[in-house]
């Protein structure tokens, strides 16, 4: 008999069906039991006989022919899509034996510490509260690339091997290539600013390789970049451009996945007119209402961040805050100085409750002045030769930006650690296992 999705069960009441999937919860009452069973669409409660029961225990995979059975008023469980129906089962087989678990998967919530957690990743990824945050982040990435392409923006597929660094900093991951010294890229920034020339519009999503030297709750040493890269476009256009995508990536989501949100206790994002401040504007702010004097430094520290995006919500309606004109010297070599004060540069971060979700700004397009920025951060011209064959040869002016896949995942879902929004995280600490245990 072919299977029957489980969700479909809804529509056969009386018939018989075979079902397949995972146990997730065995309950004995003597000479009877039930089994909750899940498959991709969703669960149904499974009535067995103590005989069909047998040793069958959590994560076991089944399949199950019986009839679907109308459960009786008062057993319907209106949590459940399945909920007024179960199956009675008459012949149970076992596909697939799992060993015996290291902790209770039955419950609703998974009350593991982070270590266990990801210690044994390629199980608590089937846990339905850990599931539901790839599936809200397939819907980010499905929203990213929607609105990319409706902007005309062109998919590309970016190298992850370089020669040189691709943000400049000593953050970077070196590989031996045939003898020669390559770098993991930092992001996918050179290649599509190449492809400017080529489609004027493109966008990518990328890991970008950073060494971090430190384990914070906020940095991954792989995360995954949403990029878009614009030619003939000024200033404020970039501007309109990245919130209007990360507008309307939220938005999809949130059509997307009210199911999954909700189980999140989501409080929908607050989409008023984005405030726009220059970074000294910001600081202004935060030294006067929050009392925080760091009007000289030359970035956001974490807690400027939570205290203007409180400001942003509070005063404007909005979950989102873009913040302009960072220092030139702390941005990478490619951004352009603000004609009016090359002290300043026409950067740009966007944050989001809380956190800075994306970074961009517009570039130096001009050959020589893009070789003069490289050689003033010490770094050598010859190593981005091809890089700037794309300047040599007629570049528009252009810009573009990029979203922390995970960071906009973490925060949207207001979750604890960067770690709990990456399918396999790699920090200092860990690359699916724990460095610790590798003998070196
Ligand atoms: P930046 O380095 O600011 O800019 O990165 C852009 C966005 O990517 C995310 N991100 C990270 N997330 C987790 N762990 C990390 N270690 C990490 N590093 C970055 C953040 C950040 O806002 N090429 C430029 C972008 C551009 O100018 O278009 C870049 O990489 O959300």
């Amino acid at each position: 008999m072919s299977r029957t999705l489980i969700l479909d069960c809804n529509d056969k009441i009386g018939e018989e069906v075979t079902i397949s999937g995972w146990v997730q919860v065995r309950r004995d009452h003597g000479k009877i039991g039930f089994l909750d069973v899940e498959d991709r669409t969703g669960i149904i409660q499974v009535f067995c006989t103590a005989d069909k029961l047998g040793d069958i225990r959590v994560q076991d995979v089944v399949e199950i022919t019986g009839k679907i059975a109308e459960r009786p008023e008062k057993l319907i469980n209106p949590n459940l899509e399945t909920g007024k129906i179960e199956l009675q089962s008459e012949t149970v087989t076992v596909l697939s034996k799992a060993a015996e678990l290291p902790f209770d998967m039955g419950m609703k919530t998974l009350d593991l510490q982070l270590p266990t957690l990801l210690d044994f990743r390629a199980l608590t990824l089937r846990h339905s509260e850990v599931r539901n945050i790839f599936k809200i982040q397939s819907a980010i990435l499905e929203g990213f690339r929607k609105v990319s392409k409706e902007l005309d923006c062109v998919e590309i597929v970016v190298p992850e091997i370089a020669i040189g660094s691709t943000e400049g900093g000593a953050e970077v991951f070196k590989v031996d290539y045939y003898g020669h010294q390559a770098t993991m890229t930092q992001s996918p920034q050179l290649y599509k600013q190449m492809l400017v020339p080529v489609f004027e519009r493109v966008f990518t999503v990328a890991h970008a390789y950073r060494a971090e030297p430190s384990v914070t709750t906020r940095h991954l040493s792989v995360a995954t970049q949403m990029d878009c890269e614009f030619g003939f476009v000024a200033f404020e256009e970039l501007l309109d451009l990245f919130e209007k995508v990360g507008t309307e990536t939220l938005k999809h989501v949130e059509n997307e996945c009210p199911k999954e949100l909700k189980k999140f206790g989501f409080k929908p994002v607050a989409f008023g007119k984005i405030p726009r401040l220059t970074l000294r504007e910001a600081q202004e702010i935060i030294f006067k209402e929050f009392g925080r004097d760091n009007r000289n430094e030359k970035d956001l520290n974490p807690q400027d961040e939570i205290d203007i995006c409180k400001w942003a919500l509070e005063k404007h309606g909005s979950d989102l805050v873009t913040i302009t004109h960072f220092p030139t010297v702390k941005r990478a070599f490619y951004t352009m100085p603000d004609p009016e004060n090359p002290e300043y540069s026409l950067s740009y971060d966007l944050l989001f409750r809380g956190l800075e979700i994306l970074s961009g700004s517009q570039r130096i397009n001009d050959y020589d002045q893009l070789v003069e920025a490289i050689k003033s951060r010490g770094m050598k011209p010859e190593e981005f030769e091809l890089y700037l064959q794309a300047f040599k040869y007629g570049m528009p002016p252009e810009g573009g930006f990029s979203f922390g896949l995970e960071r906009m995942t973490m925060n949207l879902l207001q979750l604890q650690n960067i770690r709990q929004a990456s399918l396999f995280p790699r920090d200092m600490e860990r690359v699916d296992i724990r460095l610790s245990t590798l003998k070196k």
